[in-house]
């Protein structure tokens, strides 16, 4: 009965597509949580509110074409994550509130509610690694719905037992290059720091788009090799001086092994492509030049191996957040399965 060129009919898949995850060669996989984001709250609501947005699209892609007809199946989302997510945020929310009062760093109290939602993060991670490992047993491709930029740690982590040398092409606004930020251990703003520390078969990391860092974050992405940076200012100093982004995107996937892995934080974009996201940064790609440059990692003849889509952020009055999100998640699936 399915009929691409009919709006699609809301049936509990991403894209309103009729595969199971049986059926497709990508399945999805949502990652409703949002424990450690500390400005705003709200992108575990991202994976439910990017599946309602994405039945508009339509499915002809004008770099991909039909690749949708591999199939793109949606694994069903796990509720009680989302309910734990709640749970525990007001948990870390606690543990903020006494790092503002500048309460010693020993506080018993402190300490054990650091331990409850580092442990609580452990957990979920553990999920997202046993779902992950599961699909990618089966050889589907799995692209990762969060969430905040903490949820593809146990993704990566199972990526990892089935690829020796592979790199990570992060656009965001932020290195995520800080250690355990606030005490926790798995932070939205730590994922790449985590990368570096427990998965050494990640040979290296070309982050896009970065504007906002510390200097802890400067100092360790230059004493690590791995590290390769396209800051937002660098790019629009290329621009600016005649150079064009075509050339600028050859340099950054040269950068790359063969195996690559996309981590797509939605505020590598420019804010208004993500009004609501939790730490919004001015500048950033536009939507068109992030397409480009999955395009170009494409055509290049790169293994994208999986993604993520992180920190979309949605909002009851405006629905541009996951307008943006659902095309860019849609562009991430067309760059996986167009890929070699
Ligand atoms: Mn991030």
């Amino acid at each position: 009965m399915f009929d691409a060129n009919q709006i699609g009919m809301p049936n509990g898949n991403y894209f309103a597509l009729p595969f199971s995850v049986e059926d497709a060669a990508l399945a999805l996989v949502a990652a409703p949580w949002d424990v450690t984001t500390s400005y705003s709250a709200g992108t575990a609501g991202a994976p439910v509110a990017l599946l309602d947005a994405s039945a508009q699209i339509d499915l002809y892609d004008l770099v991909y074409g039909d690749f949708w007809q591999q199939g793109i199946g949606t694994v069903p989302l796990a509720n009680k994550w989302l309910q734990q997510s709640a749970a525990m945020r007001k948990q870390a929310q606690k543990v903020i509130a006494m790092l503002e009062k500048e309460v010693d760093k020993n506080h018993p109290r402190l300490r054990s509610l650091l331990q409850k939602v580092n442990d609580a993060s452990a957990q979920f991670n553990d999920y997202v690694y046993n779902t992950t490992r599961a699909l990618l047993q089966q050889n589907k491709r799995v692209g990762l719905v969060g969430g905040d930029h903490s949820t593809p740690f146990g993704y990566l982590r199972a990526l990892a037992e089935q690829h020796t040398q592979w790199g990570i092409l992060h656009i965001d606004a932020h290195a995520d290059l800080r250690q355990a930020y606030e005490g926790f251990e798995y932070s939205h703003a730590s994922i790449i720091y985590n990368v570096l520390k427990h998965l050494p078969q990640v040979a290296k990391i070309v982050q896009v788009g970065i504007r906002d860092l510390c200097n802890d974050e400067v100092t360790l992405a230059q004493n690590d090799a791995r590290v390769v940076q396209f800051n937002s200012y660098a790019i629009a100093q290329n621009e600016f001086c005649g150079g064009n982004w075509a050339t600028l995107c050859k340099k950054i996937v040269d950068e790359l092994p063969q195996k690559v892995y996309v981590s797509f934080d939605i505020d590598g974009l420019s804010p208004d492509n993500c009004l609501h996201t939790g730490t919004p940064v001015p500048g950033g790609l536009s939507f068109l030049q992030a397409c480009y440059l999955l395009q170009q990692l494409s055509e290049a003849g790169k293994t994208v191996i999986g993604f993520d889509l992180c920190e979309v952020c949605p909002h009851p009055h405006s629905n541009i957040d996951v307008i943006v999100g659902a095309r860019m998640l849609y562009k991430l699936c067309g760059c996986l399965l167009s890929s070699k």
